[in-house]
């Protein structure tokens, strides 16, 4: 006897066979760039960074966090990669990662491989021409960055100078400013309907030099209201000679605004311009919520690096210490952190991809090196004997624990710092022997790698539409 089905019902048993995709989360990959822990999450007030403190208190805030390396391409490249500075040799600005490993799966390519739509804008990888590798992305809205053509505000800086270390506010709304393209970008993409889930990323470019900061944020702090850092006297004396080399780089512009008495502006600016980044993330935020995808998408908030205002007389990033390393760290994952929690366990954004990778599900990846925060992420508390290891150069490297910093340079020139008793870092206790064994035991956590640098750009010849390279001939190599 054959029995016939209704259609409706035929259909209804069609549907509950098929096969059906992973309810796999999406990701919110949100990133500013050189900006310091200063966000009241952290205890930083003068900034005012209500939407960070939002976001953070959705899920985990990690208050021990540290970049890979203090600085822009060596930061991203190894976040981005899931391998460390030493691993690959990309240890500056100039070192071009993808000629120097073109098999190499970024953490968006591989989400890309594995049934996601990735999709980026904004500084994400560096953002030198041909730092961006097309095939790592579905979509890329390319950055917007118009503040270089504002002009000069500082009247006594060098005019070559340019982009470069200025500051000051411009008759700007927030969304005029060069990140607004890239906010109102995301702010389309997720209100979009996506058949697969999504990895975006979304790189502000703020709070980064020029400090340039709408005028409104500018006003609203006052002069004087943002506190200038200590410039303890005396306190390289105590440090080896590699680490008083990093302190001076730059330290010309750092004298003539001393000079001038303006650091205070300096900072005040910088500080409008966290404020400024703050207002755009709590854009994107709002975005997530008033969309669809408000209860699935994990969120990430980091920065690539900090930055010293005259800590150790130094100016920018570029070193091995606290100031140069740590950062503002968030992570919202829907269904497994808790919100208002703090992890004070350290922790480096190395192990951003490998978490990612665990919390949506991908195919493990062991070739990564660093570990899912997982643990972390389920219990802020939860015993952690990893500490954070950042590197600047070839051989120099910094291990941070829950109490300490150790510091070893190339040339095997030592520091350590009991953050317990001295959060500036200001007593190099490098040559107490009672702490030999500390030192011991966080050498034990070195990279056992210290690669030669990667080829940098100048060593191809490039070719942007096509994206492609060619080895240069006869040339020297850097
Ligand atoms: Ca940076
Ligand atoms: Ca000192």
């Amino acid at each position: 006897m054959r029995v016939q089905l209704p259609l409706a019902a035929c259909l209804a048993i069609l549907a509950a066979c098929a096969p059906t995709e992973p309810d796999r989360p999406n990701v919110l990959f949100l990133s500013v760039d050189d900006m310091n822990d200063w966000v009241g999450a952290l205890g930083y007030e003068t900034a005012q960074t209500p939407h960070i403190d939002r976001l953070a208190s959705r899920g985990t805030l990690f208050a021990n966090a540290h970049a890979p390396s203090p600085k822009c391409n060596p930061s991203r490249s190894a976040i981005l990669s899931g391998l460390r500075p030493s691993t690959t040799g990309i240890y500056a600005n100039s070192e071009w990662w993808k000629p120097n490993f073109p098999d190499l799966v970024t953490m968006p390519r591989y989400f890309k491989d594995n049934g996601y739509f990735a999709a980026g804008g904004g500084k994400v990888f560096h953002h030198t021409p041909g730092f961006n590798p097309p095939d790592s992305w579905d979509e890329y809205f390319d950055l917007v960055d118009d503040l270089k053509t504002e002009g000069f505000l500082i009247d006594y800086r060098r005019p070559d100078n340019i982009s470069s270390f200025d500051w000051g506010p411009l008759d700007k709304s927030d969304m005029e400013m060069g990140d607004g393209a890239t906010v109102r970008w995301a702010e389309e993409f997720l209100s979009r309907d996506h058949r697969k889930p999504f990895f975006l990323a979304v790189g502000l470019f703020q709070p980064h030099l020029p400090f340039y900061a709408p005028r409104a944020t500018y006003d609203a702090i006052g002069p004087g209201d943002a506190p200038v850092p200590i410039d303890k006297p005396g306190d390289l004396d105590d440090i080896p000679d590699l680490g008083r080399k990093m302190a001076d780089f730059r330290v010309a512009d750092l004298e003539l605004i001393l000079e001038h008495d303006d650091m205070h502006e300096v900072v005040r600016s910088y500080t409008a311009c966290i404020r400024h980044a703050d207002t755009l993330v709590g854009r994107i935020l709002d975005a997530v919520d008033a969309s669809r995808y408000a209860d699935n998408t994990i969120i990430v908030f980091w920065s690539d690096h900090g930055y010293h205002f005259g800590e150790k007389h130094h100016l920018t990033k570029n070193t091995l210490w606290e100031r140069s390393s740590h950062v503002p760290l968030a992570i919202v994952a829907p269904g497994l952190t808790q919100p208002g929690s703090v992890s004070s366990r350290p922790v480096g954004l190395l192990n951003l991809y490998p978490t990612l990778v665990d919390l949506c599900g991908l195919p493990p990846r062991a070739d990564l090196e660093g570990i899912s925060l997982r643990p972390l992420l389920e219990d802020p508390a939860s015993p952690w004997d990893r500490p954070a290891v950042m590197t600047f150069g070839r051989g120099n490297h910094a291990v941070r624990s829950e109490r300490y910093r150790y510091i070893r340079y190339a040339n095997g020139e030592q520091e350590l710092y009991d953050h317990v008793d001295d959060p500036n870092e200001w007593t190099n206790l490098a040559g107490d022997p009672a702490l030999a064994g500390v030192m011991a035991k966080h050498a034990e956590w070195l990279p056992r790698v210290d690669a030669a640098a990667a080829l940098r750009k100048n060593s191809f010849h490039f070719d942007p539409d096509s994206y492609t390279w060619k080895r240069r001939a006869n040339e020297q190599e850097r």
